[in-house]
């Protein structure tokens, strides 16, 4: 059935586009049919305490009330435009492209699809994480996460429809049709077929890998293609709530964990996380988020950086922006040893976006650090292993390291595996902790309470209301 044009809120004028218009119309009842299957299980009908963005405008894009969260109102929305030129790379200083260059279409796409291609496939992941939330607070933050990746799809699929005429539909429908963790469709990233079967990785995922999507969204932000630019500067507005989420879910777990060791308690008897396991989860999601980046030295990524797609984090906040003549030096691999490689820059760029994320990673470390620190527990830090640990793309794909990074032989790494990465019985364990907690106010024995409810309400308010309410 078609909707009205009121049905996809946007600020691009779409009712003066009607072919546009239309095709977007006959993917809606698409999207909804894919949320329904596999969206957030068991909670379709609940009223949901939501922010929507109804405008880019400060006072706009934050707006609160309870939502069914297929009525939410996912909308089309671009930054406004303003006089810019392309800011980096060969074209730097033209003016940007409003439309998609012949010579950069198939490049453009390319980075689109495998953008838009994570949204949906977080939402799958996370799918019924509902069901054993550590309280009504946390499961509203993971709805609120999954409407606006139901957002970011929109606002890739509308880029796609515009922008790349029949081909572009046609990838807008590949993205409804793969699946996370699919043996016969699956999702284009490795990380994103990982199943998210319990909080603790939920929040884990929404700390280290929506955090790879800030900065994959911030290097897209400074893109020659002007409207690529603009939709991904409003989704990194709604992007921060998600690493928020993470930062301070992650937080909430290691301040539990170290209240029960500073009173002298095991965690794990009183059904909280040990320390040992926090650490490992964070070995775990951490290095998964770093092969998102792609390899350490890309013709991919020095293509898009040449021809003005794909920037540096705060590209325009840099001096230089040809990154011509200048070599990145790093430490790759070869024959069984670590050798240093002066590489082109611009071959390096996956890795430059790559230390920016490492930095902000280290940051987020700390400050749990911290909280080990402020309930008591000295002695004890935790640590994020270094880059070339339990790699899957790049140079150190297919050989092994211990979390120090030290190059180390297969049967080393075997014989501590279980010491440095969750085993199937820490697994279990942390699944044995889930259990829903629901009742206002109530958090689940795993997790310490965060220190302000959501938009100015009490930590008890209830944010999630039955379908009857
Ligand atoms: N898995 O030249 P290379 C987010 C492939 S998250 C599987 O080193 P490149 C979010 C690669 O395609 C942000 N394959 O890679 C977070 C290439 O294949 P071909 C998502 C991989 O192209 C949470 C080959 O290996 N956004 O928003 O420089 C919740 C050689 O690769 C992987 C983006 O990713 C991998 N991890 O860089 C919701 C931005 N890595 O050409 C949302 C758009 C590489 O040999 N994407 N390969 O067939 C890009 O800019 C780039 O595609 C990548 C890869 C940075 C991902």
């Amino acid at each position: 059935m078609a909707q009205s044009l009121e049905s996809i809120p946007n600020n691009v004028d779409l009712g003066s586009d009607r072919r546009l218009q239309r095709a977007l119309e006959q993917w809606q009842p698409n999207f909804l049919s894919w949320w329904k299957e596999v969206g957030p299980e068991g909670f379709q009908a609940h009223q949901v305490y939501l922010r929507t963005a109804i405008s880019v405008e400060p006072n706009g894009w934050a707006h609160f009330d309870f939502v069914r969260m297929p009525e939410y109102r996912w909308g089309i929305f671009l930054d406004p435009k303003q006089e810019r030129k392309i800011g980096f790379g060969d074209n730097e200083g033209q003016p940007v492209w409003e439309e998609v260059p012949g010579e950069h279409r198939n490049a453009l796409r390319r980075i689109i699809v495998t953008q838009a291609d994570t949204e949906p496939a977080s939402v799958e992941q996370q799918r019924l994480l509902g069901k054993t939330c550590p309280s009504m607070y946390d499961l509203r933050n993971i709805f609120q996460v999954n409407v606006e990746e139901g957002r970011h799809l929109w606002a890739m699929v509308y880029l796609l429809h515009r922008y790349f005429g029949r081909d572009g539909r046609e990838e807008a429908d590949e993205l409804l049709a793969r699946r996370s963790g699919s043996g016969d469709k699956p999702r284009i990233l490795n990380t994103f077929n990982e199943p998210i079967d319990d909080w603790l990785s939920f929040f884990m995922f929404t700390m280290f890998t929506d955090r790879d999507g800030k900065y994959q969204l911030s290097a897209l932000a400074q893109s020659g293609f002007d409207p690529l630019a603009r939709t991904t500067r409003f989704m990194l507005t709604e992007e921060a709530h998600h690493m928020f989420v993470g930062e301070t879910g992650v937080d909430r777990v290691v301040q539990r964990c170290a209240e029960l060791m500073a009173a002298g308690k095991d965690p794990r008897k009183e059904h909280a996380v040990p320390f040992d396991l926090i650490q490992k989860y964070i070995n775990f999601w951490f290095s998964l988020s770093l092969d998102l980046f792609g390899g350490e030295v890309s013709s991919n990524a020095a293509d898009f950086f040449a021809a003005g797609l794909k920037g540096r984090f705060r590209e325009d906040t840099l001096e230089e922006h040809k990154a011509v003549g200048q070599t990145y030096r790093m430490e790759v691999p070869e024959t069984g040893r670590l050798v240093e490689q002066e590489v082109p820059l611009r071959n390096a760029m996956n890795e430059v976006l790559r230390d920016e994320y490492v930095k902000d990673c280290q940051r987020g470390v700390d400050r749990w650090n911290k909280t080990l620190q402020k309930a008591g527990v000295s002695g004890m830090a935790l640590r994020l292993p270094h880059r070339r640990f339990h790699r899957i793309v790049g140079p150190c794909a297919g050989l092994f390291f211990d979390p120090g990074g030290k190059l180390i032989s297969e049967a080393e790494f075997k014989a501590h595996e279980g010491e440095w990465l969750p085993t199937a019985e820490d697994r279990a364990f942390v699944k044995s902790l889930m259990h829903p907690v629901v009742d206002p106010g109530k958090m689940a024995s795993w997790v310490a309470a965060p220190a302000k409810g959501i938009n100015g309400m009490p930590i008890e308010f209830e944010y999630v209301r039955p379908p009857d309410a």
